[in-house]
């Protein structure tokens, strides 16, 4: 016999419908054990649902929006770089501490000389903090790893978080991240290797996408094109760091192969915002690395727009760019700072980012979609691009079952 939960008397951004938000003043969710079975007016709610409804919860008007995804994050690494923070301030550039083996490959040492068992400690801390504030759904990328056992060790952390927490972790091979002390001066042979590790991953369970970093501090676009080739070939889907610090062309490139998203883009050009849209790939904007970096370049939100590009937003928690862990504060960001509007942000981080994941049965209140909710202490969605520096999460739905919300950790998040 079927059993149904309703949760009702809430206000709905459903972020589906004409409506702006989805907006559902006096709304209902209907919860089908992981589904949604329906989602609507209160008074609209059909007779025979209403009949098997088992549970029955009273939200008192709190405001309903579908779970909260990060589509874009490093959260496993070890160590942490506030000292190059502190000589940024002094005047050196991102660009200057990498190229002076500082930057990403510090991380990979500490990484690599980290145990398997801290490692774990230090992202499921990371973790927690992210779930408080109602995140469902986090992709990890590897990329502090850098060698196959490394990059093993990080994504099986990743997919540890996944299952001793309530949450939904998408995984993304990110070898091709920056070139290992072991490599040097040897990039074409490191991608060789990059390639050659990527089956291995995968049938190791350990691999949801392909990433890399095309960038003058990165790889080229022809070595960027060989680690898309492979994904390919392997059933792989593809995502690439594109556009961040200079113009690449990198965005074209992943959009010809029809890559989930292209993520930064401070410097897209003209062209790659239409191959974008011709092959449905969508823009991830990452504003705390624009923040935390001191950029001055804005993505060119207008031209994304315009062209109906999906935009989404994310933490790209990482240890140089962006040492925050709060999708929360990255809405009021995209406001502030790219100009966006709230319900775009909030579109950001919950429909367009699970697009951008190709979890195409998340991010909206609708039936059919898995059933991850957060239920706020707030009236209206405009005030999660409003309010920062405090937590207005009160409860999440995960696959249709309350998630204790997680204690904030004790220790810090290193
Ligand atoms: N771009 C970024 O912003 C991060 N990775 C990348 O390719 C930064 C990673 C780091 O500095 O550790
Ligand atoms: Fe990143």
């Amino acid at each position: 016999m079927r059993a149904l939960t309703l949760w009702r008397n809430a206000r709905l951004a459903t972020l589906c419908g004409a409506e702006p938000w989805g907006w559902v003043e006096h709304g209902a969710v209907l919860t089908d054990g992981a589904t949604i079975a329906w989602a609507g007016p209160q008074t609209d709610l059909p007779r025979d649902l209403l009949q098997v409804v088992d549970r029955d919860h009273d939200l008192g008007r709190a405001l309903v929006t579908p779970g909260i995804v990060d589509c874009h994050t490093h959260l496993v690494y070890g160590g942490q770089r506030a000292r190059e923070f502190e000589l940024r301030l002094q005047g050196a550039s991102y660009e200057e501490i990498a190229r002076a083996g500082g930057g990403i490959r510090s991380t990979v040492a500490a990484t690599r000389a980290a145990s398997d068992e801290s490692l774990f400690a230090a992202a499921r801390r990371r973790a927690l903090v992210l779930m408080a504030e109602g995140d469902t759904t986090v992709e990890i990328k590897s990329g502090y790893g850098l060698s196959l056992h490394d990059e093993g060790r990080c994504l099986g952390v990743a997919r540890r978080l996944a299952a001793e927490l309530p949450l939904t972790v998408r995984t993304s091979y990110l070898g091709a991240h920056a070139l290992p002390p072991e490599f040097h001066g040897r990039p074409d042979d490191y991608i060789t290797a990059v390639c050659e590790w990527m089956p291995q991953l995968q049938a190791a369970g350990l691999v949801d996408a392909v990433d890399a970093f095309c960038e003058n501090i990165g790889f080229s676009p022809a070595q960027t094109r060989r680690v898309f080739e492979t994904a390919r070939s392997l059933g792989l889907p593809v995502k690439l760091h594109a556009e961040q610090l200079s113009d690449q062309g990198g965005a074209a490139l992943a959009a010809g192969f029809e890559a989930l998203s292209c993520d930064h883009l401070e410097h897209l050009n003209a062209q790659g915002i239409a191959a974008m849209r011709d092959a449905g790939t969508g823009a991830v904007l990452l504003p705390g690395a624009y923040y935390f970096l001191r950029e001055t370049k804005l993505p060119p939100i207008a031209q994304l727009r315009e062209h109906g590009v999906p935009i989404a937003l994310a933490t790209d928690h990482n240890p140089g760019s962006s040492p925050g862990l709060s999708l929360q504060l990255m809405i009021n960001m995209a406001c502030t700072l790219f100009r966006m509007t709230p319900e775009e942000a909030v579109r950001g981080v919950t429909q367009h980012a699970a697009r951008a994941l190709g979890l195409l049965e998340r991010g909206t209140l609708a039936p059919g979609q898995r059933a991850d909710f957060v239920v706020w202490d707030l009236e209206h969605p405009n005030e999660l691009a409003y309010w920062f520096g405090h937590n207005p999460c009160r409860r999440v739905v995960f696959g249709g079952e309350e998630r204790g919300q997680p204690q904030p950790p004790g220790k810090s998040v290193q």
